[in-house]
């Protein structure tokens, strides 16, 4: 039979266990350390780029900038779909999140709205609900994403963004770098990128659930762009812009990431 005190005999000491300790974490140190200096002499010693935007990047580095790029390429590319469901997975009571820039004008009438489309020189296109529905209806059933932490799998369905440049004749639009969107009232907004506009599963919204668009969900036109999260979702389009520099964007303002992919 074994007492306590044989145990404990048998057991390190305090200060055993202390010296101990230090010895792992002190040979760990050394061996990271080391690991470190030799990172940064493969890295020193290695060649430079001499040509292309990143002239002067050890070519380790550049190596680390092409996979992002090729992570980029990736997601953008038209290869690249969000999973779509059945309609029997869609939400029939669709959440309402936020109403920024839709909630002061409560007396909103949908049948006075029309979308303003900023062409160059000035002009602008005005275009109503009836005119986008005599085009190409597309609809998406998806697992809408919002940034707090909410998810759910929701039907929509209207002009894809991509089929209404093509009828629009703004294909030369296309080329610049942004498009920007705004609530009529101004006060949300949003900016994205060309590529993530022109997927195929982005979406001038009028329809959830088979229904027009209630007021609260964004009537009478919303923006659906599966590849980006929620807040990018602009409810009430008022007006579309195209331009090589970023259009302001309301939750990037308040330090979101710009992009705000998935
Ligand atoms: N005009 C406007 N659009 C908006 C918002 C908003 O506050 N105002 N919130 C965004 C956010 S954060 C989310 S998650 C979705 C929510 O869309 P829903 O209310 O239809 O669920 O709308 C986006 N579009
Ligand atoms: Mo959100």
């Amino acid at each position: 039979m074994s007492t306590p005190d044989k145990k404990s005999k048998k057991e390190l000491t305090v200060e055993q266990k202390i010296n101990r300790r230090n010895f792992i974490s002190f040979s760990t140190f050394a061996v990271l350390a080391a690991g470190a200096v030799g990172g940064w002499e493969w890295l020193y010693k290695s060649p430079e780029e001499t040509a292309g935007i990143t002239a002067g990047a050890r070519k380790p580095l550049r190596r680390a900038l092409n996979k992002t790029e090729l992570f980029f390429r990736r997601v953008f590319s038209d290869n690249h779909m969000v999973k779509i469901y059945p309609k029997s997975m869609a939400a029939k009571r669709v959440r309402v999140n936020s109403d920024i820039g839709i909630e002061a004008d409560k007396k909103f009438d949908p049948s006075n709205w029309k979308l303003q489309v900023a062409k160059k020189g000035g002009e602008v296109l005005q275009i109503s609900l009836q005119e986008l529905m005599t085009l190409p209806k597309t609809e998406i059933i998806y697992d809408f994403k919002c940034v707090e932490g909410w998810d759910q799998i929701s039907h929509w369905g209207g002009v894809r963004f991509k089929d209404f440049i093509e009828h629009y004749k703004l294909d030369d639009y296309t080329k610049m770098q942004y498009v920007g969107m705004e609530t009529p009232d101004k006060g949300y907004y949003i900016g994205l990128d060309m590529p993530s506009a022109m997927h195929p599963q982005t979406l001038l919204a009028y329809e959830m659930n088979d229904k027009l668009l209630p007021l609260e969900n964004g009537a009478p036109l919303r923006l659906i762009i599966p590849v980006k999260y929620g807040i990018k979702n602009l409810k009430r389009v008022g007006s579309i812009t195209f331009s090589n520099t970023r259009p302001r964007d309301y939750w990037a303002e308040q330090g979101y990431d710009y992009y705000s992919g998935l």
